[in-house]
């Protein structure tokens, strides 16, 4: 259906001359060195593709015709690629580079698909077909493509009896009762969605390793692991494992996991033969140690150098990775007191160990202090390490921001991110994008992972227009420079066809969609507020008398955090001049962030002029009025769009709309209670 084939789905192409010039082009498909060099996936894509939208079948041979002169498309592959498991230089970026070249002489006319490696190949025939279907002329073709980043991972956080940790879009693909599918063929499917925008790396299993995932490092668990492995190695995308840092006492039957000890550190290299036996290319271990209750190696009273090594070191005879992660912080903390700021944590764990990893470890850090809000500071810890191999994580899965029942298109926020100039570098230059690229401290390993957002739903995503999250996510950092409008106008194009008005529309409401969430629930910086647990509706002190660290300190004279220097948390301190200073002062704290780091009385007055309690009710009147125009200019497009999934946006929308009002309320209430203080025109609150 439409709705399952996503961004892939190669309509015929309405110009009658656009078809018969690109059928001209792909009736021949000549691959340099043998048909048997091209990947399989990209021999299917490509026979699929030609079929769908130009009613032609691409014949494949060896060599070029040398009886007619008519058109082709030239294949070739330009490498030093070493096929053994340990290939070293498996992550780097040049390695999965291509161009394509139109080519027109006296002799022959052609376009040439140069790639370096076979992930290269089947990037290259993705990037073809998306351009066929954007429109592009056969005569415009001359691009050189190579990714930003190493790592380009995504993050499975779905469990073995099917369910998945914050999961909004039915049951997980990969696991029912206890066990890996039998059928594989919809993992496939979605390694196919995931190479075809440049994706990879992914790690199968929630970050919250459970008994059953536990053996899946096992010589019972491995067989099965390896069915996986195999679906994904056809996508040029590697597999990793989210391991639990106490499996040598959980599956190995040691009565330690002590990080230093002899017979720990052997357990694990043992484990990772066993690994590689059974899966050469393995990519490694994401870990989430010390964490939300996670084993770890505090409990043996080491640090986080001497687990993620140790880790590293069974590991490194086959190039394996080690992706710790920094989400770590004290989550039964006392919330009077405020020196154990959350937002410290990561930072204050791990800054010093600066230098003390492994140079087969990444530390994977989410992209703010706290955890995916709608609006947070870029994590301080960016930068900071400038000897550590670090991967940005974002979260794709949208866990408070609207749990993909809501519209939210994430890659503005992350673009924002990306583009943050931390001041790292000599010079007082440094954007986040530089650092998790590698460019500006040149570390060996870097890149960027997400947490997948993707289930058993018919159109992946429980939103149909959730899938541009995904689809962005890829694109984005393939390549960072790009805009977050362009990507959403190619996937509207992509996903709904070329009828103008639709494209418009949909590019619209996506890019308008951040901003109307965010002004409808958490004000200005300050997060949370929402149902505890669950993290999908407004419960303004939900998580304010509990011991997570998420806290706003409303009372009836103010609102916000001091997280400065001066009288606060010192958060503020983490940060390079000159944003230290900027998040320090009053005057200059940008006012989305505000209440993140200050504590200010409601008449507090903003950049923009208005108080801040007046801030609240205008956005929050507006947003939800936003919200209900989204739903309205969905409508309009209707008979626009195929019905089957013009209806299951339809509902979603609804659902926002009369969600979004409800958002209104209880913060407009909740803080017209607490302060006292009327709305300047005089609209009701309760
Ligand atoms: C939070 C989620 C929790 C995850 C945790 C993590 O609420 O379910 O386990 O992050 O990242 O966002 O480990």
């Amino acid at each position: 259906s439409a709705l399952y084939k996503a961004w892939l789905q190669y309509t015929e192409l309405k110009s009658p001359e656009l078809r018969n010039l690109y059928k001209g082009i792909l009736k021949r498909v000549v691959v340099e060195g043998g048909v048997s060099g091209l990947p399989p996936a990209a021999v299917r894509e490509l026979s699929a593709g030609a079929k769908a939208m130009l009613g032609a079948t691409p014949e494949f041979m060896d060599q070029i015709p040398t009886d007619d002169e008519g058109p082709y498309l030239w294949i070739r592959l330009h490498s030093d690629e070493d096929s053994s498991g340990a290939d070293r230089r498996r992550w780097e970026t040049k390695r999965a580079s291509y161009s394509l070249k139109y080519v027109l002489s006296a002799k022959e006319e052609r376009l040439e698909l140069t790639a370096a490696s076979k992930t290269g190949m089947i990037y290259g025939i993705f990037h073809l077909l998306r351009g066929i279907a954007l429109g592009f002329k056969p005569a415009q073709w001359a691009i050189e493509e190579h990714p930003a980043n190493q790592l380009r991972m995504i993050n499975q956080w779905d469990n073995a009896d099917g369910s998945i940790e914050r999961g909004y879009s039915g049951r997980s693909i990969f696991y029912t009762d206890g066990e890996i599918v039998k059928d594989l063929g919809r993992v496939r499917d979605y390694a196919r969605l995931l190479a075809s925008v440049g994706i990879n790396a992914i790690s199968i299993n929630n970050v919250n390793v459970h008994e059953v995932e536990t053996g899946f490092i096992t010589e019972e668990g491995l067989p099965e692991v390896a069915r996986v492995a195999e679906v994904f190695r056809d996508y040029g995308i590697a597999l990793f494992l989210s391991i639990n840092f106490a499996a040598p006492i959980a599956v190995g039957g040691l009565d330690t996991a002590d990080p230093l000890d002899e017979g720990v550190r052997e357990w694990w290299k043992e484990a990772a033969g066993q690994i590689y036996r059974h899966i050469p290319d393995f990519g490694g271990f994401v870990v989430k140690a010390d964490s939300e209750h996670r084993p770890g190696p505090f409990a043996y009273g080491r640090d986080h150098a001497d687990g993620a090594n140790m880790l590293a070191d069974a590991l490194e005879p086959y190039g394996g990775l080690v992706v710790w992660r920094c989400f770590v912080y004290n989550c039964m903390q006392d919330w009077r007191d405020r020196t154990t700021d959350r937002a410290r944590a990561a930072y204050d764990h791990f800054k010093p160990l600066d230098g003390k990893f492994k140079d087969n470890v990444l530390l994977q850090i989410k992209n703010g202090p706290m955890d995916f809000q709608v609006r947070e500071p870029v994590s301080p810890l960016f930068g900071a390490m400038s000897a550590t191999n670090q991967v940005i994580e974002f979260q794709i899965a949208q866990e408070y921001t609207g749990q993909q029942r809501h519209l939210c298109y994430l890659v503005p926020q992350w673009k924002q991110v990306l583009d943050f100039d931390t001041h790292a570098a000599e010079g007082g230059k440094g954007q986040v994008k530089q650092i998790v690229s590698g460019s500006l401290f040149g570390m060996k390993y870097s890149g960027v992972a997400a947490v997948s957002n993707i289930g058993d739903d018919e159109c992946w995503t429980g939103h149909p227009l959730a899938q541009a999250n995904l689809y962005g996510y890829g694109r984005l950092i393939w390549n960072p420079d790009l805009s977050a409008e362009e990507i959403a106008r190619e996937w509207a194009q992509l996903t709904f066809g070329s009828d103008r008005d639709v494209v418009d529309k949909v590019t619209e409401m996506l890019m308008a969609s951040w901003p109307i969430y965010e002004s409808y629930t958490a004000p200005l910086g300050v997060g949370w507020m929402v149902v505890p647990h669950y993290h999908y509706g407004p419960d303004v002190d939900g998580y304010e008398y509990s011991r997570w660290g998420t806290y706003h300190f409303a009372d009836r004279d103010g609102i916000g955090v001091d997280r400065t220097l001066a009288t606060g948390t010192g958060y503020a301190g983490q940060y390079f001049s000159p944003n230290r200073e900027m998040y320090e002062s009053l005057e200059e704290c940008p006012d989305e962030l505000l209440l993140f780091f200050h504590h200010v009385p409601y008449g507090h007055v903003l950049h923009s002029g208005r108080t801040v309690i007046q801030h609240i009710y205008d956005t929050h009147f507006s947003g939800a009025e936003a919200a209900d125009g989204l739903r309205e200019i969905w409508a309009s497009l209707e008979g626009r769009v195929d019905a089957a999934r013009h209806k299951a946006a339809a509902d979603r929308f609804a659902e926002q709309a009369e969600h979004a009002k409800h958002w209104r309320d209880v913060i407009n209430t909740y803080f017209y209670r607490k302060s006292g203080v009327p709305d300047e025109h005089g609209r009701t609150i309760y």
